[in-house]
């Protein structure tokens, strides 16, 4: 083999300890590297069994750098969501990461919660040990606020409950929405609802939030049904997650055969991975397919309160009053605002949900 490498003698030398010097500081940087390239994201959320399947997953993906969990009221109350995150960032190690409640309630409307789905405890009906951490002082939306301004235009926001806590952020300080990085959300669908025939669960629970969410002009990606519906879990994956043990492998296993025996009860052949999608976006955006539309939350409407309205055509027909009719004049173009997600290569992401958890 030809040695292109020739090395002569010229003005530059290395002494020994200089490059010693620097083959150390390369070592270092290649060390140091994937922690600072990590995605910086703060998980809210509502927990919630898809939740906790959401966060072991950001937990056990070295692309992330989970900042703050802050909880919001949804799936379950806001005090027993607060307690299920403590536990499951207890059962994880990870009392470093702060976690924060937030709001007590939507902003205009009772809560709803869906101990229905998610068990009496939210999380299954699996039973983890009392928190070692403690719960962060700070407003869930005030510490949102901090970390934003403390990292400009490196946090991604990962909401993937009602959207109170982003919503409180927004108003309480518009100037982080030009520093957030992006936002993944998610919820909303653009064809049917879940809870009802048009609206999808996270954003029925507070669609005003949602409105304010959506409409707040950073770059945004929704994630709703149309991915969390054809990524089921089924069986083949859960026996997957079941064949090696470790304390969360076998919660993450356990919170899973509950959603996937819950949803064969209703005729599915798996549970849907809602809320991990949003996570797992966070990872690969490669696993969905987006088309940018501009997206409404139908904030009134007899049947339709809490659509996420997607505007595929980007424009609206211009009317103009003449006597006694209107006459179309024109299309006025509607700016997107959202990355939708149409698609999802559902295996791809569901592998990569095992092999993370995998212990
Ligand atoms: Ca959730």
């Amino acid at each position: 083999m030809k040695n292109n490498f020739v090395v002569t003698p010229g003005p530059v030398r290395f002494s020994h300890p200089t490059f010693f010097l620097f083959l150390i500081s390369l070592l270092l940087l290649a060390f140091a590297l994937p922690a600072s390239a990590a995605k910086k994201i703060i998980f809210d959320t509502d927990p919630g069994t898809d939740d906790a399947l959401a966060l072991m997953l950001a937990l056990n993906s070295p692309e992330l750098d989970v900042r703050a969990i802050t909880v919001v009221p949804g799936n379950v109350t806001a005090e027993m969501g607060l307690e299920n995150a403590l536990r499951m960032v207890s059962l994880a190690n990870r009392c470093d990461i702060p976690v924060a409640a937030g709001a007590q309630h939507p902003l205009f409307q009772k809560l709803i919660t869906a101990e229905f789905w998610h068990g009496k405890n939210g999380l299954g009906d699996v039973e983890i040990p009392p928190s070692k951490c403690k719960v962060d002082s700070r407003f869930g939306p005030d510490l949102i606020i901090q970390l934003v301004h403390a990292s400009p235009h490196e946090i991604t926001l990962v909401p993937v409950g009602p959207l109170t806590n982003i919503a409180f952020a927004v108003e309480k300080d518009p100037s982080i929405v030009p520093l957030v990085k992006e936002v993944i959300i998610m919820g909303g669908s653009i064809s049917g609802g879940n809870v009802n025939a048009s609206a999808e669960a996270n954003i029925y629970n507070d669609p005003e939030a949602a409105q304010i969410v959506f409409q707040a002009g950073w770059p945004l990606t929704m994630s709703g049904l149309e991915v969390g519906d054809k990524a089921l879990f089924t069986r083949k994956y859960l026996d997957q997650l079941g064949q090696t043990h470790g304390p969360m492998n076998d919660f993450t296993h356990a919170v899973a055969k509950y959603m996937l025996e819950r949803s064969e009860q209703f005729g599915s052949s798996g549970a849907s991975m809602y809320d991990p999608s949003a996570v797992a976006i966070a990872i690969d955006p490669t696993l969905v397919k987006t088309q940018a539309m501009h997206v409404d939350v139908e904030t009134r409407g007899d049947f339709t309160r809490g659509e996420t309205v997607g505007n595929r055509h980007g424009g609206v027909e211009h009317n103009v009053l003449h006597g006694d009719r209107y006459v179309i004049e024109g299309v006025n173009p509607v700016k997107p605002n959202t990355n939708v997600c149409v698609d999802v290569d559902a295996d791809r992401f569901l592998q990569l949900f095992v092999s993370r958890i995998r212990g």
